[in-house]
């Protein structure tokens, strides 16, 4: 009975030593949590700023290239900082095709850069035979080849091009096929070919 009077005495005696150790260490932890937490605060802001300056710089060195990290919104690609869609498998007349681009928004093709898009269709396709329409004619006045937007077409003709063969080639064409040093040549508008869309940023 002593034994067990002594042992709970212990227990108490312990008890008592744990919860004042425990609480002490709870006041001392509350205000180390505080100040851990000001710290936190100040480091997750140092952070963000940081991420916002390397993003910033990021887009600063893209540009730096020619390059925009911006992308085109879906389905269109991004090719030298255009936005195409490329449509192989609706081919349509000139008139149509143009319809179909405004419907997604967009017209017919401009490409700044025909070679890049003459390499980016044969890797994508596989193939060296694919022609595809863009933006460009000389339906306003024979001879007079325009962009839609009425800048004048005066490069990457492929030799002897545009020769209005057969006098029905008034529309503009990208050619895949090596044997056309360049890449532009003219067709058919009525011809049922596959086409490419921009989307203007
Ligand atoms: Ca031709």
């Amino acid at each position: 009975m002593r034994g067990s009077l002594l042992g709970i005495h212990a227990l108490v005696v312990l008890l008592l030593v744990v919860t004042k150790d425990v609480y002490g260490e709870l006041v001392v932890n509350s205000q180390q949590h505080q100040d851990l937490t000001a710290v936190l605060g100040v480091l997750q802001r140092a952070l963000l700023n940081t991420m916002e300056a390397v993003s910033n710089l990021t887009q600063v060195v893209a540009k730096g290239h020619g390059l925009d990290y911006n992308e085109c919104p879906v389905p269109f690609i991004n090719l030298m900082n255009q936005c195409f869609y490329l449509n192989k498998v609706d081919k349509l007349d000139f008139e149509a095709s143009r319809k179909f681009c405004q419907g997604m928004g967009a017209d017919l093709a401009q490409p700044k850069y025909p070679h890049a898009l003459r390499v980016y269709i044969r890797d994508t396709f596989g193939d060296t035979r694919s022609i595809f329409k863009l933006g460009g004619s000389d339906l306003v006045e024979e001879g007079d080849w325009r962009w839609l937007t009425g800048e004048s077409i005066t490069e990457w003709w492929s030799p002897g091009q545009p020769d209005d063969y057969r006098g029905q080639q008034d529309c503009l064409y990208v050619q895949c096929s090596p044997a056309y040093k360049q890449p532009f040549d003219d067709g058919g508008c009525q011809s049922k070919t596959p086409f490419i869309c921009e989307y203007k940023k």
